[in-house]
């Protein structure tokens, strides 16, 4: 089984180049998060955007699984797979959920609100598809999964955790405001769920392992927002790292191949949090114009900022990253200039280049190496060879800054936009 993962605060490019690889496997498994993931893919002309169904979807031979990781919004996949009817995708075939899989209920979507209202200037910027108080009452052993659905007790299970929100919710003051209409449309999508294919997905998984068949696990959200990892408490509440996957899927360690790591040629964060490389000035504007930085799922503007060498290096390491994959090189194609931060540098003028626990409270400044850009249009590129030399330079540099091959560069959001090494 090989990982696909982001390795900076998510949206890498992870849904397009699943896409691109799906044809090498047999199987794609997202192993966790839930709606707050917004995966895009581009072929034919024609832009989609996955929130918890795998992207290998559009590909008839491959099976897709929802994991047992992850947490999954019945409203939002009935939501995804009627978007997907028009493309007679056959979802009863092709889509398999974890009956171990855990269900957000509406009151964890006004419970993320609540939190978030209540951390005032302090928020970390969530989704607010009830993926904490989700993962939360997950951990604290009292969610509903997706096998719950059948059980007879269902509604008096859900009842009971309702209660409990309710509790919590009035505890913030927060209002029950469309409660009732959030809750009809839930137990519609859940007798919907009835009709789909709701498995052990672990069996499928490694009965699938033992007949050797190729399986590809996609990573959501990224490295940097890992819940043990990343800026804590800035961060989602999964483990996004390749650890996650043996969690997300239940396979071995001993069962992970190749670990690609998928990074873009500079940075983005959306949410709240340290971002040292962040620019708040025109090239920050400029990045996010011409990447379209805003939220596939919420449709925040992304933070902007250039590629941060000691970051990338943490999430090589945490990760154990065989891989390199860089998307977006096409959006630094207007630079005459492009920066990398090689390391930080304290206010005494001391040297950091490990994350460290303190980092974020340490005022860390980015100490870059500049770059000639290559400042023409990657459009009609195809192969490696037609690159342009000073963007040939910048690969291999952070090839050997990073100590791991870079064998994909993506120069545009289409399928036919990968270039292989
Ligand atoms: P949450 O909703 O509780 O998981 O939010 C916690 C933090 O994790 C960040 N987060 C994300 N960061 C990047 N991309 C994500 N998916 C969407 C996208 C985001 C969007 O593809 O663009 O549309 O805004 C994602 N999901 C969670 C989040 O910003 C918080 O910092
Ligand atoms: P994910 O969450 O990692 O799947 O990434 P998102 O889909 O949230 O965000 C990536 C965005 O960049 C999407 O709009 C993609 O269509 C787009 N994209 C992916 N690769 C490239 C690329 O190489 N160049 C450009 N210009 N856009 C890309
Ligand atoms: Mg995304």
């Amino acid at each position: 089984m090989d990982v696909l993962l982001g390795l900076q605060w998510g949206d890498e490019g992870k849904g397009k180049i699943v896409d691109v690889l799906a044809p090498q496997y047999e199987v794609v498994a997202r192993f966790q998060g839930g709606p707050n993931a917004g995966h895009t893919l581009e072929f034919d002309g024609i832009k989609h955007v996955l929130h918890q169904i795998p992207s290998g979807i559009f590909r008839p031979q491959i099976l897709n699984i929802i994991g047992n990781g992850v947490v999954l919004d019945p409203i939002v996949l009935k939501k995804e797979i009627d978007a997907l009817e028009k493309f007679s995708i056959d979802y009863k075939k092709n889509l398999l959920i974890s009956k171990k899989a855990t269900i957000i209920i509406p009151t964890h979507k006004l419970l993320d609100v609540a939190l978030e209202t209540a951390k005032g200037d302090k928020k970390i910027g969530s989704t607010l598809k009830g993926i904490g108080p989700t993962y939360q009452d997950k951990i604290g052993r009292v969610a509903l999964r997706v096998g719950d659905i059948h059980s007879p007790n269902f509604r008096e299970k859900y009842d009971t955790l309702v209660e409990k929100h309710k509790t919590i919710l009035s505890f913030y003051s927060h209002p029950l405001d469309g409660l009732a209409e959030m809750e009809a449309q839930f137990f519609a999508a859940v007798e919907f769920f009835k009709t789909l294919n709701l498995i052990d997905s672990e069996y499928l998984v490694n009965d699938a392992l033992n007949a050797d068949k190729k399986i590809l696990a996609e990573g959501a959200q990224g490295s940097l927002l890992d819940v043990d990892f990343g800026s804590y408490p800035f961060v989602t509440s999964s483990t996004t790292m390749a650890a996650g996957v043996c969690t997300g899927l239940g396979v071995a360690p001993s069962k992970i191949g190749e670990v690609f790591g998928i990074f873009k040629a500079y940075c983005t964060r959306v949410g709240s949090g340290p971002f040292p490389t962040e620019l708040f000035d025109v090239e920050g504007e400029a990045i996010r114009k011409e990447g379209n930085e805003f939220g596939s799922t919420t449709g925040r503007p992304r933070r902007c900022g250039w590629l941060d060498l000691p970051a990338l290096r943490y999430s090589i390491m945490i990760n154990g990253v065989t891989q390199l994959f860089m998307t977006k090189a096409d959006v630094l194609n207007i630079f005459e200039e492009i920066k990398v931060c090689t390391h930080y540098e304290l206010p005494n003028g001391d040297r950091i280049d490990r994350l460290s626990f303190e980092i974020s409270e340490l005022h860390v400044q980015p100490a870059y190496k500049v770059f000639k850009g290559w400042n023409c249009s990657l459009a009609a590129v195809r192969s490696y060879d037609e690159f342009p030399v000073k963007l040939k330079d910048y690969v291999s540099y952070l090839e050997e800054e990073l100590q791991v091959p870079i064998k994909l560069v993506s120069v545009g959001p289409d399928r036919v936009q990968t270039i292989f090494r």
